[in-house]
């Protein structure tokens, strides 16, 4: 039987947003219309609004096979990929820049696998409800594993510690070597909190998060989980091919996937058996 997630809300239309940020909506309030935000955080503190970012694409690699893409990052000229098992079987691949797929890994049916990051030429893979953590080295092979006490959705890392989500709205922290939990911060936007926060990807201190089932991604402050900007990326199915587009219209294949290459710059985005992997920039609305 095939598993699927719960979804918290349906998918954003392009066109509502677009309509509204071009005519009478200010920035930030097109920024807080991205969000599904919840209820009111009950802490004083209150962060600032969000603004808006927009992303550039300027390329894009095709791949050799779909996978459904749970976590995704950049390491030493490859993309290295998550997949759960919706439709398949949780893998570790690696995707080369030209679209070549390579599994290193698979943990069969069992388990779903969910969020992926490296860390000390560590690849950890979290899975979902199985709350089994798999530690690989950069080949493939499985050295370790660990147990996460949460649901898994999200991972990264700050450099020491893991960093991760599980569809609320928190972001955990966890030792890299034990998985014990450390502290747990909560994503806002404003005063509310915002739950949903999966794929994640750490580039200049901040986090930027795909938020699932939506067409956003955005980015926050680890330490204090505020959400300083979104992105509507619903122009990503502007410049899809009918192919592309249609591996994305199964209401599963939703936008699951974010990685950075810090050497060039540029952000690798895809979604879950999606065809294309959309290379590009973001930058701010100011
Ligand atoms: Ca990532």
């Amino acid at each position: 039987m095939q598993r699927i997630k719960i979804k918290f809300m349906p998918p954003i239309g392009p066109a509502t947003f677009l309509c509204r940020v071009s005519s009478r909506w200010t920035p930030i309030a097109a920024a807080l219309a991205l969000l599904l935000v919840s209820v009111p955080h009950a802490s004083a503190q209150v962060c600032t609004d969000p603004t808006l970012m927009q992303f550039a694409v300027t390329g894009k690699i095709v791949r050799s096979r779909v996978g459904f893409t749970q976590g995704l990052e950049f390491r030493d000229g490859l993309l290295y990929e998550s997949t759960g098992n919706v439709g398949g079987t949780t893998q570790l691949n690696t995707i080369t820049l030209d679209g070549k797929v390579t599994t290193l890994a698979d943990q069969g049916r069992k388990v779903f696998g969910e969020g992926l990051t490296i860390l000390n030429d560590e690849v950890v893979q979290l899975t979902w409800q199985e709350r089994q953590v798999f530690v690989y080295d950069l080949s493939g092979k499985l050295k370790r594993q660990m147990r996460n006490p949460r649901d898994g959705w999200g991972l990264s890392h700050d450099g020491t510690s893991l960093l991760f989500t599980d569809g609320g709205p928190s972001l955990f922290y966890a030792d890299p070597k034990t998985f014990k939990l450390g502290k747990t911060v909560a994503i806002r936007a404003g005063k509310n909190e915002v739950a949903g926060v999966n794929e994640l990807e750490r580039v200049d201190g901040k986090l930027y998060g795909n938020i699932f089932t939506t067409r956003s991604i955005v980015r926050f402050d680890p330490a204090t989980g505020c959400i300083d900007a979104v992105a509507d990326l619903a122009m990503l199915w502007s410049v899809m091919t009918p192919d592309e587009r249609a591996s994305t219209n199964d209401t599963e294949n939703v936008l699951n996937g974010i990685a950075y290459d810090g050497a060039t710059g540029l952000f690798y985005l895809t979604g879950k058996r999606w065809r294309a992997i959309f290379i590009g920039r973001f930058r701010d609305l100011k």
